[in-house]
């Protein structure tokens, strides 16, 4: 079910827990500010999500409450994972859904990363 983006960080969800390492993950990159993992469900032969280690519920969330330093180290980890799985040559797309109309399911902010085949066109 669609998560309300409004709601207030709640540390129990399932992203959180992967951060604080008490459910595996298949972890693809680490830094201060960012961990990346591959999907459960992948949608393309590269689905990877990556994650602030800070707590935002969003973009949204993020974008207002978070402190320069933290979105520059995310925005650069998206492009350093991007670049790692050798990407950007044939290309790939980001995408990050927030709240219910977007369908997000966890309210911690991920970023999709999908690559591996032609993408098709954008959904409306
Ligand atoms: P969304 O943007 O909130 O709709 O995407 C959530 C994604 O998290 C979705 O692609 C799931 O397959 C993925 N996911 C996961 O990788 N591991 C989990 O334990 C759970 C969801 I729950």
């Amino acid at each position: 079910m669609p998560i309300d983006a409004t709601l207030a960080y709640d540390d129990s969800n399932i992203f959180a827990r992967i951060l604080r390492g008490e459910i595996p993950a298949k972890r693809v990159y680490e830094d201060d500010f960012a961990l990346a993992f591959h999907d459960i469900s992948p949608q393309a032969p590269i689905h990877v999500l990556v994650i602030p280690k800070g707590a935002y519920v969003s973009w949204d969330d993020f974008s207002a409450r978070a402190p320069d330093a933290e979105i520059a180290g995310f925005v650069r980890a998206v492009g350093h994972v991007a670049r790692e799985h050798g990407l950007v040559a044939p290309g790939y797309r980001l995408l990050a859904n927030v709240g219910g109309d977007a369908g997000q399911e966890v309210p911690h902010l991920h970023v999709h990363l999908f690559g591996g085949r032609p993408l098709g066109p954008m959904l409306a």
